[in-house]
């Protein structure tokens, strides 16, 4: 077996170390400045805020525009995504190819792929822990999650670290099936019954800009809280055996497929005429 599959299969994760180069990165910070632009005009167009702190960095602006509108601040991105410089990272060549070597020939970019704006210290943003099947069993039922086949991936847009809040998995726990959560404010977390067994052997996910962790979609994580006092921006996306339903109201988009290769999300041009679905 392939060693990336292998230690997939054991860990329920791997770490692959710069696989966007700086340009894929650079055009999509770039589009997710233009993001906050608008989140910025609309908040000073609402009265919400008195300047559009145009002067603040990317990793601290839109911070600046929400710490004191926390009630309204976005807790992560979805429906925005659909923006050129974005296709360099969910529709990328070299993870894709990586992928296929877990889903095979026909892959459908999930429809929950999310950038997240982690604030300082601010519990919005600080997802808990969870299975991402999870959700989708406390959505769609239990049945069908646990043979789910996907790739779920995170990657960071700046560096991501136990100080700013980089991810923590529970290794191993991807073999539990799908396990009880609760609701909580903001997010699910997995009841602590099932949690405190495997607290004491997690592992922080460091992370600089460029690298990618692909994790099983029934791994136990979450985001460690913000300590800095700049934004963790990051994406996180999952690809799944088109063969499958998604098991949720939306579709998803083809990103390979030699079934339905007129409907594979061709370009940047292509992926913004789409939208969330
Ligand atoms: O970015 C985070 O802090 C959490 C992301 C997450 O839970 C996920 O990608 O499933």
């Amino acid at each position: 077996m392939h060693a990336l599959q292998e230690q997939f299969d054991e860990q329920g994760y791997v770490i692959l170390k710069g696989v966007f180069t700086p340009d894929v990165l650079e055009t999509a910070q770039a589009e997710l400045a233009v993001l906050v632009d608008r989140e910025a005009e609309k908040l000073v167009a609402a009265g919400r805020v008195s300047e559009p702190f145009l002067s603040a960095s990317f990793e601290t602006r839109l911070f600046r525009l929400y710490e004191k509108n926390l009630d309204i601040a976005p807790k992560s991105f979805r429906q925005e995504l659909h923006l050129a410089g974005l296709f360099g990272i969910f529709f990328n060549a070299r993870v894709l190819d990586l992928v296929s070597q877990f889903l095979g020939t026909e892959i459908r970019l999930y429809p929950n792929y999310t950038v997240r704006p982690k604030f300082p210290e601010w519990e919005g943003t600080e997802v808990l822990w969870h299975q991402d099947g999870g959700y989708t069993a406390g959505a769609a039922g239990v049945r069908g999650v646990q043979d789910l086949k996907m790739v779920n991936v995170w990657a960071p847009i700046v560096p991501a670290t136990t100080h700013n809040g980089c991810m923590e998995f529970a290794p191993g726990t991807h073999r539990l099936g799908v396990v009880p959560h609760e609701k909580r404010d903001h997010y699910l977390e997995i009841a602590s019954d099932q949690l405190n067994r495997y607290v004491g052997e997690t592992v922080a996910v460091e992370l600089e800009p460029g690298d990618v962790v692909l994790f099983h979609n029934l791994l136990f994580h979450r985001g460690l809280p913000n300590l800095s006092d700049g934004i963790r921006w990051s994406c996180d996306w999952r690809y799944q055996d088109a063969n499958q339903p998604t098991m949720r109201k939306e579709k998803g988009h083809l990103a390979r497929s030699r079934k339905f290769a007129e409907d594979v999300v061709e370009n940047a041009e292509d992926w913004v005429g789409r939208t969330f679905e």
